[in-house]
């Protein structure tokens, strides 16, 4: 049967209306966000033709360098975001501290935090990368003030809104409100994404497991042990696992999100912490992988559970298949029964 021709406008509209309080000032978020990334898709397809390549040389609070695509992003969803009225304060992993609404602005009861371009190191190579970002309700909704950092500070299963734009062969928007995931393609001949992959789930286990295994001689000893034994040949066919590693985090997780499976990026010996940053780029993923019936872990918990301390504060994250993830946890805790042979 032909799938209905839904704009992702429409496909807002009809979810709100499931909300009789709402009132459509989420619709407008989403709305302004499009928007954003529609303009981000435009600017990152052209990239190599109009110079956006390279480096701005400027260094970012984490010391990476920021990419020209980086800051026109950032920009582009500040501009996209910043009048709408809707949002009483910003992050992104391209400005240290809090984004407030310039005073000229009304604010309104929303929070927003975003990655706007992420996967950086792949721009000059023109592999995907991608968009992610976050909505929060405001602690205090009675308040017109300014946005706190504690408003931004929300762990991780308090988001009203998670979602990401990936810029792979097609430009695709994921985006979750909590009523399962739809994947929206974008059509550059009439400028508009579609619903062309409604409510996603992603398999309960999958062959393929993602992680830059260069560092697996900084890893403990019972992650070593994990991805050895998905790596040796089983009796059932299941296993050898295929390694699948594009090192763009939305990427990697939307080809989880499709196919299943397991990607990771752990702590290690040099970076207890791992890479990944908690708020605005492991927890929207966390998001769109537990409504479509995944898991998200940090090696021991529900890393959507965590109480942030930090706005660029970094978690280990394993993140796919619930039944693949539940074994890497069963392998950390040394429990499975391949260790206890060994042990
Ligand atoms: P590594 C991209 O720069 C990024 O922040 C994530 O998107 C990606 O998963 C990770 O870094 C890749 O890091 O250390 O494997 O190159």
């Amino acid at each position: 049967m032909q799938q209905k021709l839904i704009t992702i406008e429409r496909h807002i509209a009809e979810q709100q209306q499931q909300f009789p309080q709402a009132t459509g000032e989420f619709s407008r978020i989403l709305r302004d966000l499009t928007l954003a990334l529609r303009i981000i898709a435009r600017d990152v397809r052209r990239a190599g033709l109009t110079d956006l390549l390279g480096s701005t040389r400027v260094v970012n609070v984490h010391g990476e360098e920021v990419r020209k695509l980086d800051e026109l992003a950032h920009d582009v969803i500040f501009r996209a975001m910043d009048h709408g009225g809707h949002l009483c304060v910003m992050a992104s992993e391209e400005a240290e501290g809090l984004i407030h609404i310039p005073s000229n602005y009304r604010r309104g009861k929303y929070v927003m935090v975003f990655d706007p371009l992420d996967g950086s190191s792949n721009i000059d190579a023109n592999i995907t990368i991608g968009t992610i970002f976050s909505i929060y309700r405001r602690l205090d909704e009675s308040l017109d003030t300014p946005g706190t950092l504690e408003d931004i500070l929300q762990p991780g299963y308090k988001q009203v809104c998670a979602g990401y734009a990936v810029y792979g062969s097609s430009t695709q928007l994921v985006y979750t409100t909590g009523m399962g995931v739809d994947v929206f393609t974008f059509d550059p001949t009439i400028g508009e994404f579609l619903l062309s992959h409604p409510q996603v789930r992603i398999p309960p286990h999958g062959s393929i497991y993602s992680v830059n295994e260069g560092s697996f001689s900084l890893w403990e000893e019972r992650l070593q042990q994990y991805v050895e034994y998905l790596k040796t040949p089983s009796t059932d066919g299941r296993r050898p696992y295929s390694l699948r590693y594009v090192g763009t985090a939305v990427a990697d997780v939307h080809r989880t999100l499709f196919y299943g499976g397991i990607f990771m990026y752990p702590g290690n010996r040099k970076n207890p912490e791992g890479k990944l940053r908690l708020i605005y780029e492991v927890n929207p993923l966390a998001k769109i992988v537990t409504e479509a019936g995944g898991r998200a872990s940090n090696g021991c918990c529900d890393v959507l559970r965590i109480e942030p301390t930090d706005i660029h504060q970094r978690t280990p994250v394993f993140m796919g298949s619930s039944e693949d993830v539940t074994e890497l946890e069963q392998f950390l805790r040394g429990e499975h029964p391949t260790q206890r042979a060994h042990e």
